[in-house]
């Protein structure tokens, strides 16, 4: 399989973030991406670097008041007396006051939803290199014909809106991809099954019939992203019926997992979806240090065997997945188990 992949992520490496109000660990760290790295190369995939597509396909997706900002943010707080080493919002705005302020302090709050995606001095240059491999992995499909192609990318997307950075995401790399395609494929979907709901890339199609957006993830009722996620979700406007949440119990293990995803391939195809995009998070893991689910190896190798017999064109999104020591038998065992449906 086609894998993107660089080491641009590099610059990205804020230490911590706000957990409760606790200073704590990060625990989207560098040695995330050298870990799928190095089990895709040890199980003999085809490793590229991204391609250059300059900001107007990320435009397609993000706001340019957004964009400005997070190009901005860092050297911005780092002027401003006695700065922290990260950009986090300090004020946010609420169901009763919406303004748009002028200055970084303000800005941080408008423009980052949650307290878990610092902006430090390289995240810039990260989110537009991650957003970079996606573009790359989908051009596999669009120019080389690949049938799949996989974007290992860091720092993960599918918790940033068209406005809003939040839960470690930036650039919703996943939709980026997702606008790129659609020169070829019209119809798409979007399968997420990363633990945490996509409430970004939900919210960017919401109101689309185009892009079918169906995501399994732990219930929001008790779990991140908390404010959506929830069943009846179900799209606006002329995306009405081409939104679908599967939120699962905690705790729930392979079974209730391999359901949902039953339900998820019905909608996939009564959406009539001519390519799919795979929002690929490895935190439902049983082990996973921040996940609620207890997806094992294997089950992630069969969930793969089962998305490939789709028979769709097909990328693979790296989003989540914390638990370093096994993201390389999860990636192998995805990576396999995707293979081997091709085959079937
Ligand atoms: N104690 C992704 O998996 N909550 N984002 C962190 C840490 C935010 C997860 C709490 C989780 C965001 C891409
Ligand atoms: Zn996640």
């Amino acid at each position: 399989m086609l894998v993107v992949t660089d080491d641009a992520h590099l610059t990205h490496q804020p230490a911590e973030i706000l957990s409760r109000g606790r200073p704590t660990p990060h625990v989207e760290i560098a040695r995330r991406a050298e870990e799928l790295q190095a089990a895709a190369k040890a199980a003999g995939h085809r490793l590229s670097r991204p391609t250059e597509h300059g900001m107007d396909p990320i435009k397609l997706v993000h706001d340019d008041g957004y964009l400005k900002f997070l190009e901005t943010a860092w050297p911005r707080w780092q002027a401003l007396p006695n700065p922290t080493p990260y950009v986090h919002p300090y004020a946010q705005p609420n169901r009763r006051m919406t303004g748009l302020p002028t200055g970084v302090t303000g800005q941080a709050g408008y423009y980052i939803a949650t307290n878990s995606a610092p902006i430090a001095e390289g995240t810039w240059a990260a989110a537009v290199a991650s957003a970079e491999i996606a573009l790359t992995a989908a051009d596999g499909l669009l120019l080389e014909n690949l049938d799949e192609a996989y974007a290992l990318c860091r720092p993960p997307g599918h918790h940033a809106f068209s406005d809003l950075a939040g839960g470690f995401c930036y650039l919703n790399n996943v939709a980026i991809a997702a606008e790129h395609l659609g020169q070829r494929w019209p119809k798409r979907a979007i399968l997420d099954i990363d633990v945490h709901h996509g409430n970004g890339t939900q919210g960017i199609f919401y109101e689309r019939g185009d892009v079918l957006f169906v995501s399994l993830h732990g219930d929001p009722s008790d779990y991140f992203p908390f404010f959506a996620g929830y069943a009846n979700e179900t799209g606006a406007g002329a995306g009405k019926g081409a939104n679908l949440n599967l939120p699962l119990p905690q705790g729930a293990g392979d079974g209730p997992f391999q359901e949902a995803l039953n339900t998820a391939f019905e909608a996939i195809r009564a959406h009539g979806a001519e390519a799919l995009l795979v929002s690929l998070g490895f935190d439902a893991f049983e082990r996973d240090p921040i996940g609620c689910l207890k997806v094992t190896t294997a089950g992630f190798g069969e969930a793969a065997r089962r998305i490939a017999d789709l028979g769709l064109p097909t990328l693979l999104v790296q989003e989540g997945g914390y638990d370093c020591d096994n993201l390389g038998p999860n990636l192998t065992s995805f990576l396999a188990g995707f293979e081997a449906g091709r085959a079937a």
